[in-house]
């Protein structure tokens, strides 16, 4: 790989200025003196755009030429963030950009600021989604993502009294300007009604389902642009409206009312985004957006590989589908519905073609988390579908049989549909049955899912079952968020690093160099200092850049111990009282995280950590050496600020229980030492980085294994702590509740009553001493640096580059058709 990367497209900061200036007066209809911000950066927008949709249109022309081989990536999340900084330095242009609008008297990172976030997504699936297709994009391999335009995104989270309240996301109330509708491009989606079986000219019978409903489907596309802008993918989005042609009918009965009626229940159907990422409600809403949404990708890719003039038996050849989760699962019966029922084609044959064709990764191991559909429900909204279901369920029990003889219980578990008082359809039993390939996210999690979800299918299907290792784009989360620290990087290990991290290895040697030390603790205090004026607007607190920072930045969950965080600060503010010389390093104590609406512990714990926030931040008795913000709704543009100014990593989940994490990648490239359980990706940053540079404490897997079945009491851990006893009692008093006793209590209940599920108190004396070593760390300057450094360079592994390899190579078989 060469060394000196050439500029993606031409274009002189001349030109960009001439092009922002036109596009403020030819498309904004507005004049330099009247703009504001919000105009610039509309006009900054569509003046990229013009450099993208070329390079845009020459890379779907190359595809078609080509009639390539393409990865359709289903996802029911897009965590995409802003793109406008984005989408610069993936063209390279960022600093053209920013010196043409420095000429026009702006600033360019005032500029991006007004940009709202893209928020289709929840948390890690939805933002892996968003790193993965623009790994795809910059490798050069064709892809499309396919997804929901939801007219409101995750909620927007503000604080009442500590309490979480959501409002909508209005992310494109005033228009977007990434998105291009292609009109062209609908496509309609049957819902309800009923099945017939109809005879055709030749005898043979076959199934009609006549639709009780139609929506249609209206695409809208976002350019990805990859690093170099050698392609520029897709993300297709589908929004939701009534089907004209189907609404005639009742309007011309005279219903115009009802017609309009029936209009707005079918435009609710792309309205929202589920806030929750692990209870499945099995909601009727949620199962018809993901129909609708997989019925029109499906349709859609039939529709590009038909246009190319191609015959079924090469379908497998040219098209490759990922289910990001089980989300996306019922594209498998539709397209086996479109192939058998419309196409005619044989069973067996069509079959063949899905096995081929579909690929599963897999997120969790939660229970709750595993989607599962009643029966009855399927049979009023998608009643073929629950056919083709049972046909094959029917077909697979059979090799159940085969190499079970007799075995009903392996029968009982294995089967897609599950038998009970509520009937249910198990949707990751179903993918797990037709994927030729199913994936966790990171090595452990993979060997869980193979031991622990599904220990007979894989036995069933040895080779089924694999790992890809998580991965985050490096062009998002280092270069783009923390550009001091990628220029430090271009000047150390050359500027490749960009699309080859590994190169971060080279600045290993430089790990105990003090000059090099200092220039890079200098870039973290910058960017510490940078979050304090943020911190200071969103919540008026005042910190201390001096104070180590330590940062927990991730959806609320009780499997995730924001609670165990919290009961260490209670530990260090009761040493601090009991004691106001209590000598530690003063501790900034972050947090960021939604809580699914209706899950009421993470409400909880939200509210717990705001309300000590308010007693610490307020009392003078401890001089300032502890300090807990919560930063309100969280997102992708606010952890582009968070990441580069952490000194410490919160990763502490229930060893077992976070399939991957990639926050923790995220935190450890920007140079925050880890504080971190053996989970997930943790194990693999330890392997990388070295042990001894992160503070690993906590059970492991297999420990958290012998304890649960040894029998778990809380209470032991109690009774014989007695820090632990006291900050737990702390929690029923009214002290950081005034005159509302109890109002904490819950926290406590669930760590002792209601017997502390994820194993707070068993790892809370080793959370408190890997604490205490990072205090003793933080104090020798050189030494910290040094960890910082060594993270940080360690973290070529993590490049989503990587992950999408792996997926090639392993998954998919795609070749690359970069532009010339
Ligand atoms: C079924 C529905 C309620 C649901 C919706 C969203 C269930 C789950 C989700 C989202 C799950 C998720 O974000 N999982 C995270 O995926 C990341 C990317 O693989 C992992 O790094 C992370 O450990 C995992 O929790």
């Amino acid at each position: 790989k060469s060394a000196e990367i050439v500029p993606a497209v031409a274009c002189t900061t001349k030109q960009m200025r001439q092009a922002i200036l036109d596009r403020l007066h030819k498309s904004l209809a507005t004049e330099e003196s009247k703009a504001n911000n919000k105009a610039w950066w509309n006009a900054t927008c569509y003046a990229v755009n013009e450099l993208l949709f070329e390079k845009l249109t020459d890379t779907q022309k190359s595809h078609s030429g080509h009639d390539t081989r393409a990865v359709n990536y289903l996802s029911l999340e897009f965590l995409m963030g802003r793109l406008l900084s984005n989408n610069l330095h993936n063209l390279e242009l960022f600093n053209v950009a920013q010196d043409a609008l420095k000429g026009l008297g702006k600033d360019l990172y005032e500029i991006c600021e007004e940009e709202p976030d893209m928020a289709l997504g929840n948390g890690g699936l939805g933002r892996l989604a968003a790193c993965f297709i623009d790994s795809l994009a910059t490798l050069g391999y064709p892809a499309i993502g396919y997804g929901i335009h939801y007219e409101n995104g995750l909620f927007a989270q503000s604080f009442q009294d500590g309490r979480q309240i959501e409002r909508p996301d209005t992310w494109r109330e005033y228009g977007n300007p990434w998105e291009i509708c292609r009109p062209e491009s609908i496509q309609h989606v049957p819902l309800y009604g009923y099945v017939e079986t109809v005879i055709d000219e030749n005898g043979i019978s076959h199934k009609v389902w006549h639709a009780g409903q139609k929506l249609k489907g209206v695409p809208w596309d976002v350019p990805i642009v990859g690093y170099g802008a050698k392609t520029v993918n897709i993300l297709r989005l589908w929004e939701s409206r009534a089907d004209e042609a189907f609404d005639w009918d009742v309007f011309n009965a005279g219903g115009y009312v009802d017609a309009q009626v029936e209009k707005s229940k079918a435009e609710t159907i792309s309205k929202v985004l589920y806030p929750n990422d692990s209870t499945d409600e099995g909601k009727e809403l949620r199962l018809i957006q993901q129909y609708f949404f997989c019925a029109c990708s499906v349709k859609d890719i039939l529709r590009r590989f038909r246009r190319a003039g191609n015959k079924w038996p090469i379908l497998a050849e040219k098209v490759a589908i990922q289910l990001n989760d089980t989300h996306p699962t019922i594209a498998i019966p539709e397209l086996m519905r479109i192939l058998v029922d419309e196409e005619r084609l044989d069973w067996n044959f069509a079959w063949s073609l899905c096995e081929k064709i579909f690929s599963y990764t897999n997120h969790t191991l939660l229970p709750e988390a595993l989607e599962k559909w009643s029966v009855a429900l399927f049979e009023k909204v998608l009643p073929r579908h629950l056919e083709i279901i049972y046909e094959i369920n029917r077909r697979f029990l059979e090799t159940v049989e085969q190499k079970w003889p007799g075995d009903n219980d392996i029968k009982a578990k294995l089967s897609i549909v599950e038998e009970g008082s509520q009937r249910m359809v198990r949707m990751a039993n179903l993918c797990v049955v037709t994927s030729h390939k199913v994936n966790g996210v990171a090595a452990v999690h993979s060997e869980l899912v193979k031991t622990d979800l599904f220990p007979e299918f894989d036995q069933l299907y040895p080779t089924k079952l694999i790992n890809v290792t998580n991965g985050i784009t490096p062009r998002r989360w280092l270069k783009a968020c923390n550009p001091a620290l990628a220029a430090l990087y271009d000047e150390t290990v050359g500027k490749d690093w960009v699309v080859n991290l590994d190169k971060l290895k080279d600045a290993l040697p430089k790990a105990t160099d003090t000059v090099f030390q200092k220039r890079f603790m200098e870039i973290k205090r910058d960017n510490k200092v940078e979050l304090v004026n943020i911190i200071k607007d969103l919540t008026g607190i005042e910190v201390s850049a001096d104070a180590i920072f330590d940062i927990q930045i991730k959806r609320l969950h009780e499997y995730k111990r924001q609670q165990l965080n919290l009961i260490h600060i209670l530990t260090l503010y009761r040493r601090l009282l009991d004691n106001p010389d209590y000598d530690m390093v003063p501790r900034v104590f972050l947090f960021g995280a939604k809580a699914a609406p209706g899950y009421h512990m993470a409400k909880q714990i939200i509210y717990a950590l705001n309300k000590v926030a308010e007693k610490v931040n307020s009392d003078k008795r401890i001089k300032g050496k502890l300090k807990v913000v919560f930063l309100p709704n969280y997102r992708v543009s606010l952890a582009e600020k968070m990441f580069p100014a952490a000194d410490i990593s919160e990763q502490i989940s229930t060893a077992g229980l976070e399939a991957s994490g990639t926050g923790n990648m995220k935190f450890a490239l920007n140079g925050a030492l880890t504080v971190g359980t053996m989970d997930g990706a943790n194990i693999e940053m330890a392997e990388e980085i070295g042990a001894e540079h992160m503070f690993i404490f906590g059970l492991s897997v297999a420990e958290v294994k012998e304890l649960k079945t040894a029998g778990y009491n809380p209470y032991d851990y109690y009774y014989n702590n007695p820090e632990l006893k006291a900050v737990l009692d702390w929690l029923d008093t009214d002290f950081f509740t005034p005159g509302q006793p109890g109002a904490l209590s819950d926290i406590k209940r669930s760590l002792l009553e209601y017997g502390d599920e994820y194993l707070c108190l068993a790892d809370y004396e080793s959370y408190c001493k890997a604490h205490d070593a990072i205090d003793t760390t933080y104090r020798n300057k050189a030494l910290w640096a040094e960890k910082a450094i060594r993270n940080s360079a360690a973290m070529g592994k993590f490049n989503s580059d990587r992950s999408i390899e792996d997926y090639v190579e392993n998954v998919w078989h795609l070749k690359k058709y970069p532009l010339a």
